[in-house]
């Protein structure tokens, strides 16, 4: 029926040979010895073989929150995955570690399982943050696997972090100047002054100075 796959090994007698089915049914194994002197002697019995359980598949992992392609306002300080395995076998969640995914720009802190084998991949566990623009998340092949071992495909996804749009508060606060200070340490001179909100709402910085603050020009150092 077939030809054992490499040489059949000799252990205390025992011939031993081996053959992988691939797919489901009833075989017959004929099994021939044949002596130097060209006698040979034959047996057969039957194999039944039932390849429902087994999984050659991976598993394949696809990027959640944020969705891919997608614009974000918000650092949440993670991304979440879904992971899912095609085959019986199911993932190995064993396999889910920090280093199942890299983040522009940020290093994977800790990971969460949520339900459905979403993977909750935390980065801002040591105060890390995103810089605003297209954040890639990429997965390296074999990150994670499945109960008999098949490791995912490389995989990479992407998504948009927007920069904060500055906004004016001109007409809302008032600047009062007080002088100008140099520091003999770090050669820098400094602006002082106050800066009050008139506005109904809080208003925080960092504020953006533009225009021209020198109003006594001649003092400019
Ligand atoms: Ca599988
Ligand atoms: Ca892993």
């Amino acid at each position: 029926m077939f030809s054992p796959q490499g040489s059949p090994s000799r252990v205390n007698g025992i011939v031993k040979g081996t053959h992988v089915y691939t797919r489901s049914g009833i075989f017959t194994v004929l099994i021939t010895v044949t002596d130097n002197r060209g006698d040979a002697g034959s047996d057969s019995f039957t194999v039944f073989v039932d390849t429902s359980t087994l999984d050659t598949q991976p598993p394949a992992g696809v990027l959640n929150t944020p969705a891919p392609g997608s614009t974000v306002n918000a650092d949440l300080g993670y991304v979440d995955v879904q992971w899912t395995d095609a085959g019986p076998a199911g993932l190995d969640p064993t396999t889910f570690d920090p280093n199942d995914v890299t983040i522009s720009g940020v290093t994977v802190d800790e990971v969460s399982l949520l339900s459905g084998n979403v993977v909750r991949y935390w980065y801002n566990k040591d105060g890390e943050s995103l810089t605003p623009g297209v954040i890639q998340v990429h997965s390296s092949a074999g990150a994670v696997a499945d109960k008999t071992g098949n490791g995912s495909a490389e995989w990479q996804a992407a998504f948009t972090l927007n920069t904060p749009e500055p906004v004016d508060v001109s007409s809302f606060v008032t600047v009062r100047y007080f002088g100008l200070q140099y520091n003999r340490r770090t050669g820098v001179w400094a602006f002082y002054g106050t800066v009050t909100n008139n506005a109904a709402f809080p208003c925080r910085s960092p504020f953006d100075w533009s225009g021209p603050i020198w109003d006594q020009p001649e003092r400019r150092p």
